[in-house]
């Protein structure tokens, strides 16, 4: 028998190529891993099933190459994905390594810098154009303060909208097909980011000269160190139909930007974010932001790129039978799940639809209501053992 949890590209699961390529370097200590050629990436994906690669200009095209050396790479990446038959998806800017960004990109105080960051950006979109991507992530790493008084917050959210606005501008301009998608994170590498969380950037994202072009690209990671739900981020990010990619790993509540492997930490929270974006049959890829632990080699990559696959297959396939089960499904329905898509008020709105409401509620046993119980002890306990596998 087939293993159904072995990956096919209809599966969608694309990765980033920093995420494979990831050396395991952190603030404490250097690299374990040697470096990975991305050619070689794309071809050990393309084997375990994936669908894509996405990338920064500076990961494909190392920071300070020449024309020449970047046609030369560019060239044999193409070959790569043609041989293989994987794609580019998305792409996005390196806007936070080099020194040149430590104060800020878009938002930096210096017009200087702020005009290198959106002129590095354009060249990136070409580049991630002519590989076929149609995602724009924006992750502004670097947009931030650790000294309050050294930005105006009101200010770098106009010239971080201002640069959204040129982005989009260009993007119109040479006929790409092209969307963008921000990346909030609350905290790390600065102190204190702009758009931390997934409802700012939905907030910031109304006030931009195109905001049909923009949405968002929220990771599990970045919510989670907030303490914030991540499933009814993406619930809520679907609701205004800004999911235009997602960020799938694994994170501990209050701990540093983990990464992990998805699935690895929080199997429940992952569990509910499958079950939203497969019940909405959301059709973007499933892209994983994740890196494998600093004490891997490089066959420990391969497996963290396996299990990252792996465990969303299991999920999805827990997810129909969370749907097929009849005690399930009972307990959905004593919880009244399903009626929260009733309206409160079906009539309308009209005066004589509130003063039917109105006289409605006005015979409402309040009493009975409120000792009613909702049975979600019952129905969290057979999503546990669904997940525990004992169902
Ligand atoms: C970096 C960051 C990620 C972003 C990437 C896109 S870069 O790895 O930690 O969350 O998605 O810029
Ligand atoms: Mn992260
Ligand atoms: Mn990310």
């Amino acid at each position: 028998m087939s293993d159904p949890y072995s990956p096919t590209p209809e599966d969608h699961f694309t990765f980033g190529l920093w995420t494979v390529s990831n050396r395991g370097r952190d603030p404490f200590g250097g690299e374990t891993r040697p470096p990975l050629d991305p050619v070689e990436a794309v071809h050990r994906l393309a084997d375990l099933g994936a669908y894509g690669v996405n990338f920064h200009d500076d990961d494909l095209v190392p920071f300070g190459s020449t024309p020449a050396e970047r046609d030369a790479i560019v060239k044999r990446f193409a070959e790569a994905l043609e041989s293989t038959g994987m794609r580019v998806p998305m792409a996005t800017t390196n806007l936070f390594s080099h020194p040149v960004f430590k104060e800020g990109a878009f938002c930096a105080n210096d017009p200087e810098v702020r005009a290198y960051a959106v002129a590095k950006t354009l060249d990136a979109i070409d580049l991630g154009v002519q590989l076929g991507a149609s995602t724009y992530v924006m992750w502004g790493g670097r947009e931030g303060v650790e000294a309050e008084a050294a930005k105006d917050i009101r200010g770098a959210l106009d010239r971080y909208a201002e640069a959204v606005n040129l982005c989009c501008a260009y993007v119109r301009d040479s006929g790409y097909d092209v969307r963008f998608a921000l990346e909030p994170k609350p905290n790390e590498p600065r102190g204190d980011m702009l758009l931390p969380s997934v409802g700012h950037a939905l907030a910031f994202i109304a006030e931009l000269e195109w905001p049909e072009m923009v949405g968002i690209n929220p990771e599990l990671a970045h919510e989670t160190m907030s303490g914030l739900s991540f499933s009814q981020a993406v619930a809520q990010t679907l609701w205004h139909g800004k999911l235009f990619h997602i960020d799938l790993n694994a994170q501990r509540i209050g701990r540093f930007d983990q990464d992990f492997r998805f699935g690895s930490e929080g199997v429940r929270d992952a569990f509910y974010l499958v079950k939203v974006i497969e019940d909405a049959a959301w059709d973007g890829m499933r892209h994983f932001d994740a890196h494998a632990y600093r004490t891997e080699d490089s066959d420990g990559v391969w497996q963290f790129a396996r299990g990252c696959m792996r465990t969303y297959l299991i999920l999805r396939e827990k997810v129909h039978r969370f749907h097929d089960d009849p005690e399930i499904r009972d307990a959905l329905e004593a919880a009244g799940v399903s009626a929260i898509n009733q309206p409160t008020s079906p009539a309308g709105s009209a005066p004589r639809d509130i003063a039917s409401l109105r006289s409605r509620a006005a015979g409402t046993d309040l009493d009975a209501l409120g000792a009613r119980g909702c049975g979600h002890e019952h129905l969290d306990q057979l999503v546990t053992e669904l997940l525990l596998g004992a169902r």
